[in-house]
């Protein structure tokens, strides 16, 4: 099949590329491999997933009768709810004839001669293409999982990423859960409410914060709608996609007591961001996150009764916030249930997993299920586990084996007319996701219509642009702190990824006048060529 532009996947990404791309009057083809829209909220049914990112502010913003008429229910919107509301966009913009469901791209190849793309699928199918983007999401193939006797265990398994569609009853069992990032920690208390036992295997605790989420009445619904023009402007502008908070002194401007009193309000406010913006040092000074670190920590105390259990949940070795901070409702009250245990992979690692349960080094656990919430390979898994080759045949996966590399997080050398919504680079997870997918969909098809009016057949990311790019996003990342913490944002999770933070840390507002410069100057940095010439864009 022949079209100017296919789009890998159907989540927020895919399914706004495709809207943009027809009103520009492109022709394109979404490639899904699930049956239905929705992608991370597709796959990630697990009890308790939902958003931790205001849905108010978590939702498509480039349609104003969009988000007037679309009713969030919550604060936090739950997964189906998130996953009803990708099924509204689809339908209301027509979107689902240019989408094919159960179709995974296999490989995509670059032909030089025809300067176009050439993308298999699981089908069997070859789609001939100008433009191929990958719209695949960050956090969307789990992470292999790494216990030696995985495949041995009796009982029934499950990944929070894979849930069964029909959902888990786990009433009268004894559960297992194995990992403590968000979806072990917002599936937990409902596990523990429905299981006879749950045992949490913790290796690293996580900093968790209080959601307070609550109905959306509807005079705050109104209010916030109607501060929509300003509020969706701050969020384009400000750090993390979010409307910032002022961040105007330093931590150590105040005294202790005002410092305590402010981390107490931010704790109250139930947002991932309301603590780590109350001064402006904590992401870059390590004694001004402690006195952040350690108010969480207290907070920990205060709820957990078992002092011993309530130490092995304070995290002590990574600054808060570099690592991904998580929003639950009842995680660390869970605890002082007598049926909930804790065991700490510190000190006792898990040496298998058998027939019947779990052994670490000192016990032998007996379950009835096991939950893996054991994460993602994050950023790059979903485009190098397609064989991608561009020109004179190189592969991507190959091009970033010792991290990734690309331009703006955009695009990468030797790989014309790619694109990657999100990519390594980019703002992207340090992001409310819907704010950078927006930013990146729009600036791709003003990008594709420029191509398109100049009769330019590609355009590619130079070398020296992309490397530059590399360094920057590099020097940002060291001017804080978080490459001191063994996260997924570092590719620290998957044994043998390379180890560089991977998203853009300097802001959404700072990139996108980064990426609206790059093209006012006509591109710069990439390479533009017309079906027969090849030049360099101006600048
Ligand atoms: P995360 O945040 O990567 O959490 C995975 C958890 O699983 C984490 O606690 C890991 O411990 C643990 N883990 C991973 N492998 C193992 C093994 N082999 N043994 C024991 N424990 C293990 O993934 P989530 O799905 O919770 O969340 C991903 C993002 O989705 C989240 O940040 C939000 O953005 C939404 P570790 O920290 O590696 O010691």
């Amino acid at each position: 099949m022949k079209t100017d532009v296919v789009v890998v996947g159907a989540g927020f990404a895919g399914m706004y590329m495709l809207y943009r791309l027809r009103e520009a009057g492109f022709s394109a083809r979404v490639l899904e491999v699930a049956d239905g829209v929705g992608g991370t909220w597709y796959w990630n049914r697990y009890p308790g997933a939902r958003c931790d990112v205001m849905s108010m502010d978590y939702s498509f913003s480039f349609d104003d009768a969009l988000q007037k008429e679309w009713i969030w229910s919550e604060k936090y919107a739950t997964q189906p709810e998130i996953l009803r509301y990708a099924n509204h966009v689809a339908d209301r913009f027509d979107l689902r004839r240019d989408i094919q469901f159960e179709t995974r791209v296999t490989s995509a190849r670059f032909n030089e001669s025809t300067q176009r793309w050439s993308v298999e699928t699981d089908g069997g199918e070859t789609f001939d293409t100008q433009y191929y983007i990958f719209a695949s999401g960050c956090l969307s193939v789990p992470k292999a999982i790494d216990i030696e006797g995985q495949n041995g265990f009796a009982g029934a398994t499950y990944h929070t990423a894979d849930w069964p569609l029909d959902g888990v009853n786990f009433s009268g069992q004894r559960v297992a859960v194995i990992g403590t990032g968000s979806s072990g920690i917002q599936s937990m208390p409902i596990i523990a409410a429905q299981a006879r036992a749950l045992t949490v295997f913790q290796r690293t605790p996580a900093f968790s914060l209080p959601a307070e989420n609550r109905p959306m009445d509807d005079d705050e619904r109104a209010r916030l709608q109607n501060d929509y023009p300003r509020r969706r402007a701050g969020s384009r502008h400000s750090l993390f996609g979010v409307p910032d908070y002022p961040m105007e002194k330093s931590a150590f401007e105040v005294s202790d007591e005002e410092r305590e009193q402010a981390y107490e309000g931010a704790w109250d406010k139930g947002e991932l961001i309301a603590i780590m913006q109350q001064y402006n040092d904590l992401l870059i000074d390590d004694a001004a996150n402690e006195t952040a670190a350690n108010f969480v920590r207290n907070k920990i105390r205060s709820i957990v009764k078992d002092p011993d259990v309530a130490e092995t949940l304070c995290p002590t070795s990574f600054p808060i916030g570099t690592k991904r901070a998580c929003l639950d409702t009842g995680y660390y009250e869970m605890f002082n249930q007598d049926h909930v245990e804790l065991v700490d992979l510190l000190k006792s690692p898990i040496e298998k997993i058998t027939a019947t349960g779990v052994k670490t080094s000192d016990r032998e656990f007996e379950f009835d299920a096991i939950v893996f919430a054991t994460g993602f390979d994050a950023m790059t898994g979903a485009i190098v586990n397609v064989d991608v080759r561009g020109v004179d045949g190189v592969e991507l996966a190959d091009k970033w084996d010792a991290g990734p590399r690309a331009y703006l997080g955009l695009a990468a050398h030797q790989f014309p007319n790619l694109f990657m919504i999100t990519g390594p680079g980019s703002p992207s997870v340090m992001s409310n996701m819907i704010v950078s997918i927006e930013q990146h969909v729009e600036w791709i098809t003003d990008c594709l219509v420029q191509a398109r009016d100049n009769d330019v057949a590609t355009i590619e990311a130079t070398s020296e642009a992309e490397q530059l790019w590399v360094d920057h996003v590099n020097d940002v990342a060291n001017m804080t702190l978080f490459p001191q913490a063994n996260s997924w944002y570092m590719g620290a999770n998957v044994p043998g990824k390379p180890r560089l933070f991977m998203p853009y840390i300097g802001g959404c507002g700072v990139y996108r006048d980064k990426c609206d410069e790059v093209a006012k100057n006509g591109y710069e940095g990439f390479t533009m060529s017309s079906h027969t010439v090849k030049h360099a864009s101006a600048g």
